[in-house]
């Protein structure tokens, strides 16, 4: 595009400071800038930031909220059993119908981790990274049920190239090369909250970042990952987030659960234990499903109780999920697709005088898509609740914050594997750690059938093939 017409573009759309310093920009810059300039939906921004005041009223929805349909743990009233679903579901992975999505774009801010998060060497022995221990998973699985599982993996432009040199030092972790693609997700701009201004991080560039973990369907679509998913009849997509590496991936009975269901988008919750645990809220309103994000859930609403002292909203979102390859497909091509949530965020950029503003409060406007607003588009929605200790550890903090932090994920590995090791019948000192590589046994049973009878374990000790 050339000067004039980029000129004309921002008039147009009221955002001529974009070029506020672009006589001192070198042609490398400029030709940056104006490739940034041009891939911006303007009038998307415009509509955007017009509705930033409008936001679906999640306090009156919230009040309406009914309890989502559910398997319970450890409850008979369930429509199928915990074995109906195992079986349906590895007869799903042996006919090779089950692929990997696994989010990887976001940027780790609050971990102080300035790589990609996966790279994160989370193993408590091994300090295998977590990419690793979800790769080596998949590899287990397939080889288990005499399949290929594809893993398609989401990064973003600030996780790309070093996520895809991660891959290839390490031989793709042992996933044979047509088993992995790895595509970008896109970004959306900062906009000035008093004004609606994009922001400029720098003299030569606009302040991007990714557009959530829902701009998976655009980025699903255009990159040719969708296509490839139909064409290798990949009809269930299990999805993860990169920071839970206690994830039971394509575990069977979450995977029978939701075919037998006929469910197109299926979560795995948690019950919460604190009314405001920062967790995503599955509701049902209307006769259909949804999350209600902590951040927007009202605290009367997230403290109310049933009449058996039960939380009312209980069912928290770990953003583990069964997703449909047709509902990815009918939504990705919908012109609408998945909305945009605002948030107000502390965004640094420079100011019109060229000088670097670090905001100490919310100065901008950030948008983001979210997966999980597939849930009400999608037919018949189940959630299944899991055990938290077995299921559900996240990496989201630096050492020293009060939870989620290295320190709570490797223990609650550790706590994993003394488990299995304990059923298999071995002895276990107090206190040692032990780590089990998930190509040795991807669960307790297959752990029970390889350890030697008598086995005692008194050190630190790593089980590996
Ligand atoms: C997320 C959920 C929350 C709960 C919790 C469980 C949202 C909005 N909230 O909270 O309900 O389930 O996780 O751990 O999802 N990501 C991308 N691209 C993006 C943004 C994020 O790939 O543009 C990935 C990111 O790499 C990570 C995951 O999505 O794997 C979660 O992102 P987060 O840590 O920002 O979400 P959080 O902790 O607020």
């Amino acid at each position: 595009m050339s000067t004039d017409k980029l000129i004309a573009l921002l008039r147009a759309n009221g955002q001529e400071h974009l070029l506020a310093f672009w006589d001192k920009l070198d042609a490398a810059e400029q030709g940056a800038l104006a490739g940034q300039i041009e891939a911006i939906d303007f009038p998307l921004i415009r509509k955007l930031y017009a509705q930033r005041d409008h936001q679906a009223g999640m306090g009156e929805l919230a009040a309406r909220a009914e309890p989502p349909p559910a398997f319970r743990l450890n409850s008979d009233s369930n429509p199928f059993s915990a074995q109906q679903a195992r079986d349906r579901g590895v007869q799903a992975l042996r006919a090779g119908e089950l692929g990997v999505i696994l989010t990887a774009g976001g940027q780790g801010t609050r971990l102080g981790f300035h790589r990609p998060k996966g790279m994160y060497p989370i193993g408590p022995l091994s300090k295998k990274s977590l990419f690793q221990i979800h790769v080596e998973k998949i590899v287990a699985a397939a080889r288990r049920y005499s399949v290929r599982i594809p893993l398609f993996i989401m990064t973003s432009p600030a996780t790309h190239a070093e996520t895809e040199a991660f891959f290839a030092e390490h031989g793709r972790f042992g996933l044979p090369e047509d088993d992995l693609m790895l595509f970008c997700q896109g970004t959306m701009p900062a906009v000035d909250e008093r004004t609606g201004a994009v922001l400029l991080a720098a003299p030569s560039r606009i302040a991007l970042s990714p557009d959530g973990h829902g701009g998976l369907l655009a980025a699903l679509l255009g990159s040719g990952a969708l296509e490839r998913i139909e064409n290798r009849k990949i009809r269930h997509l299990f999805y993860l987030q990169v920071d839970n590496p206690l994830v039971d991936i394509c575990g069977p009975e979450f995977v029978g659960y939701h075919l037998l269901s006929g469910s197109e988008f299926s979560s795995q919750v948690v019950a919460k234990r604190d009314p405001l645990e920062r967790v995503g809220n599955v509701v049902k309103v209307d006769g259909r499903l949804m999350v209600i994000e902590y951040s927007d859930l009202p605290e009367q609403a997230a403290r109310r109780r049933n009449p058996d002292g039960s939380l009312a909203i209980w069912a928290g979102s770990i953003a583990v999920h069964v997703i449909d390859a047709r509902l990815l497909r009918r939504v990705a091509t919908q012109a609408e697709s998945l909305p945009f949530h605002i948030a107000r965020k502390k965004v640094p950029h420079v100011d019109p005088a060229g000088r670097r503003v670090e905001p100490s409060q919310p100065n901008a406007l950030k948008f983001e898509r979210f997966i999980f607003d597939l849930m009400p588009m999608a037919r018949n929605a189940v959630v299944v609740e899991v055990d938290p200790v077995r299921a559900f550890s996240p990496l989201k903090n630096a050492s020293g914050a009060k939870g989620d932090t290295p320190e709570t994920v490797r223990a609650a590995l550790i706590g994993q594997y003394r488990d299995w090791l304990c059923r298999a019948g071995v002895e276990v000192a107090d206190d040692v750690a032990v780590e089990i590589s998930p190509l040795y046994a991807m669960d307790a049973e297959e752990l029970a059938a390889k350890v030697p009878r008598g086995m005692r374990i008194m050190e630190p000790t790593y089980l590996e093939v």
